[in-house]
């Protein structure tokens, strides 16, 4: 190296360190000694490993770069401003104007601002995944590796390898602590996927002080352990022995690598060096002049010196559009040899669904026994799964009680990336962080449990939900209609949590045709994840005859059945599995010469969407006696039920019993809501 790249090395480092002093301490709040410490890592990574074009943030085959340890937010939102990564518009393509300016970064952590407090995906170009929580953006890594393995199985061709990225996480303690990264972890080293590769800040302190407050464990042993290649960089600052380290990473084929690096908090601070100062708050004005006189800086604010942007761009930016130009070059080619491939991919890449990928949906003949939504939610999967190519998904090893195996649709495991079934194991919160990283690369991704266990994955699914991201979760077994296994498998309070998540639609379909229209729903959504509630036991399939048809699930609610005058006395209002105990008992209501009506409403936050002159027509203000049937807690309910409306549902678990029995005892019959609407009449 000679003293010329030397001195510019440096000088982008120092940059990158006083960029987020100057930034958290204009905005009095944020960390700023992480970013400082991590500098030469970002900076090595982005200047000298990456390939990913500055100008072309979106472009498909980019090399990843996740800032899993999003408190050090400044970090990657300097990085961005000295790449000169460009701004995209709606439809991804560069506006031609920086993603970041300095003013974006004196107006750190400012509201309305494009540097919020911790990276938000789509909200600024550059920032691949939404990281905060810790833990996340690691998980998020593995799915992204899986989803980059397996466009590389369905499009790479021999002399063309559209897809050959990699994805490069900086984690810290924090990330290594929490749960769903060793989850992820496991996955990955299963995997064998060699293309992620985690930097882990091993600067032994967290937020209460040193780490061996709480973390004594060999990480390296345990990563071996996963199934990972563990390598060691003794100094944060030792740009040559990182580049060693990546490039290993780089011809490793064995499985993924975790690059263990020392570093110093607040490194580049004189005096702040692993104080809770230069942790969780500005370093102060004093400091920050001291550290500038040590950088032989100017005392000036934001400062960026001449040659340092220069430098990404003859870097980083060379390198990365030469690799983008042909890459694209290459697509040309690829476009005349394999026109369908390549169709496939403008979809994928558009978040467009393929021509007829709805054509061989099944429409359900009315059947009193019926069938369970888990059943026909299998079926309607395998009735889209041919024609839509890139739908992909699994379970967390419950695939058989899910219904989510797609018939010869293959496994995708470490022998081949081919297949379009994943096995996740039992790691539901990797398997939600890790589908969020699937769906991020435009994969039409669903994941499948238990619904009692969306609990184990609600940090991830709440995270689709802030991307906005069209995963689809498959929840079956949704209530105490699970019978025998007991109450700690009987869902109660999760349909209500669910749906507090904003933006999360939440589906409960009440019969098989309503469980086609749901899916529909799924596939079609385009920015709001899906949760599909479904359950383990049989529902009659209802006469869209007689009663109105399916269609109005995408409504949210609708009309299923209605008094004979068309005005109502009596509104039942049901979901899922209660909607044939609403029909029952509208029909004896009906019998005994009561105007009642049935509202299916499969989803509130559909029927939400509506405009009013809908909603009221399918619930009228006027009509106020209202029934409410649920196997779920109250909450939320009163929207529609108002004071003065009954709610049937759950206040307390279930328990293990024949489901039958289960809904006896716990008074959600048929009988209940006809004396229910009864009483509500008299
Ligand atoms: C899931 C989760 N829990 C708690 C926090 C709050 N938090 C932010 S940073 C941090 C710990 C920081 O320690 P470390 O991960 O080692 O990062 P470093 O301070 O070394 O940069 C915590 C607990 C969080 N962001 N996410
Ligand atoms: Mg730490």
């Amino acid at each position: 190296m000679s003293t010329a790249t030397e001195s510019i090395d440096q000088l982008a480092i120092n940059t990158i360190r006083t960029l987020s002093m100057d930034a958290v301490q204009a905005a009095n709040s944020g960390h700023p000694g992480t970013p400082m410490a991590l500098a030469p890592i970002a900076y090595e990574v982005w200047a000298n490993q990456m390939t990913y074009d500055p100008a072309a943030p979106l472009w498909p085959n980019r090399d990843r770069y996740v800032l899993s340890c999003g408190h050090a937010s400044m970090l990657i939102y300097s990085m961005i401003h000295l790449a000169g990564v460009h701004e995209v518009d709606a439809s991804g393509k560069s506006t031609g104007k920086k993603s970041l300016t300095v003013d974006d970064l004196k107006q750190f952590r400012q509201f309305g601002s494009k540097t919020p407090g911790h990276p938000e995906y789509k909200h600024t170009a550059g920032v691949e995944t939404t990281t905060g929580p810790l833990g996340q953006g690691c998980a998020n890594s593995v799915g992204m590796a899986m989803a980059q393995k397996w466009l590389a199985s369905r499009y790479n061709k021999d002399g063309f390898d559209l897809f050959d990225y990699k994805i490069y996480v900086q984690c810290s303690d924090g990330d290594l602590m929490e749960g769903v990264a060793c989850e992820a972890a496991s996955l990955a080293g299963h995997l064998k996927l060699d293309n992620v590769c985690w930097i882990y800040d091993d600067n032994e302190i967290t937020i209460e002080g040193d780490t061996s407050l709480a973390f004594s464990e060999d990480v390296a042993k345990r990563f071996e352990g996963l199934g990972w290649t563990v390598c060691r960089v003794d100094d944060a600052n030792d740009l040559s022995a990182l580049s060693k380290a990546i490039e290993l990473f780089k011809q490793d084929t064995h499985g993924p690598t975790l690059i263990i690096v020392k570093s110093v908090i607040g490194f580049g601070a004189p005096n702040k060096a692993g104080t809770h100062g230069a942790h969780g708050a500005p370093l102060g004005e004093e400091e920050i002049a001291g550290t500038k006189k040590n950088y032989g800086w100017p005392n000036e604010k934001f400062y960026v010196p001449d040659g340092v942007e220069e430098h990404f761009t003859a870097t980083l930016g060379a390198r990365g559009a030469e690799a983008r130009e042909k890459w694209e070059a290459l697509l040309a080619d690829y476009r005349k040899q394999y026109a369908d491939l390549a169709g496939e991919l403008d979809a994928i890449l558009a978040g467009e669904l393929p021509a007829g990928w709805d054509k061989d949906l099944p429409v359900f003949p009315a059947d009193e026994k019926g069938m369970a939504t888990r059943s026909s939610s299998g079926k309607t999967l395998n009735a889209l799964a041919p024609n839509l190519p890139w739908l992909i998904g699994g379970s967390a090893d419950l695939a058989p009680s899910n219904n989510t195996n797609l018939t010869d649709a293959g496994d995708f495991g470490p022998k081949s990336y081919a297949g379009r079934n994943l096995h996740f194991g039992i790691r539901e919160h990797a398997m939600a962080a890790a589908g969020n990283g699937m769906a991020l690369a435009g994969l039409r991704t669903y994941v499948a449990t238990f619904f009692v266990f969306s609990d184990y994955l609600r940090p991830s699914m709440r995270l689709s939900s802030i991307m906005g991201l069209p995963l689809v979760y498959v929840f079956t077994h949704d209530s105490i209609g699970v019978g025998e296994d007991g109450p700690t498998h009987q869902p109660v309070e999760q349909l209500s949590a669910a749906r507090g998540i904003p933006h999360l639609i939440v589906l409960r379909p009440g019969d098989a045709n309503e469980c086609v229209e749901a899916w529909k729903v799924a596939v079609t959504s385009k920015t709001q994840p899906v949760a599909l509630v479904l359950t383990r036991q049989n529902l009659p399939t209802l006469c869209r005859e007689k009663f109105a048809p399916a269609a109005g699930t995408a409504k949210g609610g609708y009309v299923l059945a209605d008094a004979k005058s068309g005005k109502p006395d009596v509104i039942l209002i049901a979901t899922g599995s209660e909607l044939s105990l609403a029909v029952e008992a509208y029909e004896q209501l009906t019998a005994d010469g009561v105007a009642a009506r049935v509202v299916s409403m499969p989803s509130f936050e559909l029927f939400e969407q509506q405009d009013a002159a809908y909603r009221e027509s399918v619930l009228p203000a006027a009509v106020k006696n209202r029934v409410g049937v649920e196997a779920g807690i109250r909450q939320g309910w009163d929207r529609y039920l108002g004071f003065e409306g009954t709610f049937i549902g759950m206040n307390d678990f279930g328990a293990s019993a024949p489901y039958s029995l289960v809904y006896e005892d716990r008074g959600i019959t048929t009988a209940a809501v006809v004396e229910a609407a009864k009483n509500q009449l008299a």
